[in-house]
């Protein structure tokens, strides 16, 4: 009876496993359509791009806030056939659940020290609410996405 137990977890567990992979390979972004039912928290730390070949760590040196003050460091890492340094990284904050970003206001994105330590500055948030950083990079051969939710508080 217990092995019987034990042995229908693991079918649950597979079959668990493969609805994952299947939903993964259907190259829509994880930010595409917003699940209500996710809940979304503020985060602080490591998201992987769609593709997996990079890692993003996100740290607010100032915000998320209403305005354009926001200042936020990015640390990537590469994975597998990715490197660094980048030869292009963008930042646009997008209110997915909205369909709005922050009109012509671009985020400054300037390199620092290590190879993959960026500075993000001038991020206009223009109302509260739960925003998505759409973040674009690449080294020139390998090209990736990632959008990391921002809960923007009402001040
Ligand atoms: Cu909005």
């Amino acid at each position: 009876m217990r092995a019987h137990t034990l042995s229908m977890f693991a079918v649950k567990v597979i079959a668990v496993t493969i609805i994952a992979v299947t939903n993964t390979s259907c190259g829509k972004a994880p930010s595409a359509g917003r699940d209500p039912s996710d809940s979304v928290e503020p985060h602080q730390g490591a998201w992987l791009t769609a593709n997996g070949s990079y890692e993003v760590d996100l740290e607010w040196e100032s915000g998320p806030q209403t305005g354009m003050d926001n200042v936020a460091r990015l640390t990537v890492v590469p994975h597998g056939d990715a490197t660094i340094p980048l030869q292009n990284i963008s930042v646009t904050p997008w209110m997915t659940v909205h369909g709005h970003g922050s009109g012509n206001v671009q985020p400054v994105v300037v390199r620092e020290g290590e190879a993959g330590d960026y500075r993000v500055s001038n991020i206009f948030f223009v109302m509260s609410g739960p925003w998505d950083l759409r973040i674009e990079l690449s080294n020139g051969r390998v090209s990736d996405s990632v959008a990391i939710p921002v809960e923007v508080p009402a001040t």
